[in-house]
């Protein structure tokens, strides 16, 4: 693989169980990705580092997930003008409806493309970048629809008893 296009962020060790998620859909479409644990406060330091540089090391999308008060994505997003997508994490004390409007109520002027709670969003987040990525490349736009037609057909057409 190349070097990497996406960078995947989480405030977290915790993040993880999520956030793989994000970077196995990256894997299934071939995109070079690199994951990193950025805590906006207790690693401010290596926040403003990462964000400041991402565009000069050559990464072309930001995948950040966070819970709680979820200030990652945001703080980020201040910082780089790559697009930056946002996954709540979901928070054992508010279930992520914490991280969700901590990251989707961005004021005008930084945006940050928010996802849905949890493995969905963690999910569609790396698919979202697939997307801005097939933009300018060919073979990966190929590769994007093959997935999302392997995934029209893995739907069977009736329900069945005892599907798991
Ligand atoms: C946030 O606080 C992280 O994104 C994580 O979701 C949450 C809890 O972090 P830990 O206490 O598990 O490290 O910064």
């Amino acid at each position: 693989m190349s070097a990497p296009a996406v960078a995947v962020i989480m405030g977290s060790q915790s993040d993880w169980a999520t956030m793989r998620h994000a970077t196995e859909t990256l894997d299934a479409l071939g995109i070079a990705h690199e994951a990193l644990i950025v805590s906006a406060h207790r690693t401010p330091d290596r926040l403003v580092a990462f964000a400041k540089g991402a565009r000069e090391r050559g990464f072309k999308v930001v995948i950040a997930g966070a819970g709680g008060a979820a200030h990652l994505p945001g703080m980020a997003a201040s910082m780089t003008p790559l697009p930056v997508f946002g996954v709540p994490v979901e928070s054992r004390a508010l279930s992520g409806q914490d991280s969700l409007l901590s990251i989707v109520q961005m004021p005008a002027g930084i945006p940050v493309g928010t996802l849905a709670i949890g493995r969905a969003g963690a999910v569609n987040a790396a698919l979202l970048a697939a997307s801005v990525l097939a933009l300018g490349d060919a073979p990966l736009a190929a590769r994007l629809d093959a997935w999302r037609a392997r995934q029209s057909e893995a739907v069977a057409e009736r329900p069945v008893d005892d599907a798991t």
